[in-house]
């Protein structure tokens, strides 16, 4: 079997940190298994950019290997085309996308800097991982390189309905430079038909079933592989003398009273806003709540140098004030929005002193927040998730409250629902999200992309 090469644009970290999310324990598995290279950019900017020194470091038989970009380079490709056009559009989000010939440019220029470092670093026998938005194009820089390897490439955010990606000014030469991959990868089975009907309606491609497709004479894979956590391991680090410890400190400051966790980036995906306002609504709509239960919202800044994300930060300290100043009593403080990051050990102790997690993104490849929330949970006296049906993952745990987080009114409904059901439904339902949640954990989705690449390369494509 062949070496593993992963690219994604950011890498590592190789050990547990205490603050490595499953994805990197996944893929670290998954390179330690075969032994390989973890490919990205270093996170620096220099003068010589992608023509720079490779950062490389070693653990055992993984290797990391990182590459600096130019100002440019961040500008049109980072800041501009990722971030400020495909996170957008790929959101659904149109209204707050910005199209810009010069991102484009910049986009398609950095993944072919990055293929021509990565070119002489393969060998016949390796598989390659590509990883998300960032490196859509990359695969057909390495094809016109000669690279014959099986490239796969999974993407971690929505695929929107053509529809909506008919509005990304060349969608179809981005999407036509994806079927260079072999096998392309999603969260959802929504977003692997999204794709595959935009290859049949403005590509001319053919379905062949189970997710096989025929452009011409190229044959891809288009399927979903809803990516999963370390669900064990996350349901230890709640118990965890580091979880413990905070769930002490909670259940101290609570003295009794009921909290609803949230914790996202702070990003206009994630639905914040909505979720202060139906949690203003669960306040008024119910008023035995009163003094009762509390909101408490973690989110760390992300991209905080773009202007959508200076205004919803702007937003969510407003309805802070506006909703404290509404209902504080002496005792009790309806929201606490705290913006930083926590150890991954101290927040499985924060969901499981929860009773109540709500997750409502207004879209999300999967959304691993409910995931964790439901590892946490004690088992003999879990929580509830409310989760909305724009998040990849409520397609695996329809047990969850699902919700329309743009209805402030069936968000608070549900939350309701959520802080006086009985134990015995709790339990019911968490007991089956969490069986789904250990059979289909991190280590399982990288196998299951593995194995479908491995069958490729001994078919020979
Ligand atoms: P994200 O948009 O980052 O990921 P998500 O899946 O929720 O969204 O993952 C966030 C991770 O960051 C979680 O592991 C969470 O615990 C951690 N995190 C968030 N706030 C934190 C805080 N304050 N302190 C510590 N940790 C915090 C993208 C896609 C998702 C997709 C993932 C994985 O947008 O849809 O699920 O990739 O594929």
């Amino acid at each position: 079997m062949g070496r593993l090469v992963v690219v994604s644009n950011r890498v590592g970290p190789l050990k547990d940190t205490g603050r490595a999310g499953g994805l990197a324990v996944a893929l670290v598995d998954a390179l330690t298994k075969t032994g390989g290279i973890w490919f990205g950019w270093s996170g620096e900017v220099s003068e010589e950019g992608t023509f720079g020194q490779l950062q490389t470091q070693k653990s055992k038989s993984v290797q990391m290997v990182q590459v600096d970009m130019t100002q440019a380079d961040y500008d049109a490709f980072y800041a501009g085309y990722a971030n400020r056009t495909l996170w957008p559009v790929l959101h659904y989000r149109l209204d707050l996308a910005d199209f810009d010939r010069r991102f484009e440019q910049g986009y398609r220029h950095v993944n072919d800097r990055f293929a021509t470092r990565l070119r002489p670093m393969l060998k016949p026998d390796d598989i390659v991982w590509v990883h998300d938005y960032h490196f859509l194009t990359m695969a057909s820089n390495l094809r016109v390189m000669e690279v014959t390897n099986p490239i796969a490439f999974f993407l971690h955010i929505p695929f929107p309905a053509p529809e909506i990606l008919a509005a990304l000014p060349n969608a179809g030469s981005i999407v036509r430079a994806m079927l260079a991959y072999d096998l392309i990868g999603f969260q959802t089975r929504r977003d692997a038909s999204n794709f595959r009907r935009f290859v049949r309606e403005e590509l001319g491609g053919v379905d062949l079933g189970d997710g096989r497709m025929k452009v011409g004479s190229r044959e891809v894979i288009a399927r979903a592989y809803p990516i999963g956590i370390d669900a064990e391991a996350f349901s230890k680090f709640a118990m965890s003398p580091d979880a413990r410890r905070n769930i002490s400190r909670l259940e101290k400051l609570l003295g009794g009273r009921q909290q609803i966790i949230g914790v996202d980036r702070i990003d206009y995906s994630k639905g914040l806003p909505e979720r202060f306002k139906a949690f203003e609504r669960l306040l008024e709509d119910y008023p035995e709540n009163r003094g009762r239960v509390s909101l408490m919202q973690v989110a760390p800044p992300s991209r905080a140098e773009l202007d959508a994300y200076i205004d919803i930060r702007r937003e969510l300290d407003e309805l802070t004030g506006h909703v404290n100043g509404k209902f504080a009593e002496l005792d009790w403080t309806p929201i606490r929005f705290m913006t930083r990051s926590f150890p991954r050990r101290a927040l499985a102790g924060i969901y499981r002193a929860s009773r109540v997690g709500l997750v409502t993104p207004l879209r999300d490849g999967m959304n691993l927040v409910a995931k964790e929330y439901v590892a946490a949970q004690r088992a003999e006296d879990p929580g509830v998730l409310v989760l909305s049906r724009f998040a990849g993952a409520a397609e695996e745990m329809q047990e969850a409250m699902i919700v329309n987080p743009h209805s402030a009114e069936e968000v608070a409904a549900a939350l309701q629902t959520a802080i006086t059901m009985p134990l015995e439904e709790r339990r019911d339902r968490w007991q089956a999200m969490f069986d789904r949640l250990c059979a289909n954990d991190a280590v399982a989705w990288s196998g299951k992309i593995m194995a479908d690449v491995q069958a490729i390369k001994r078919n020979g494509r």
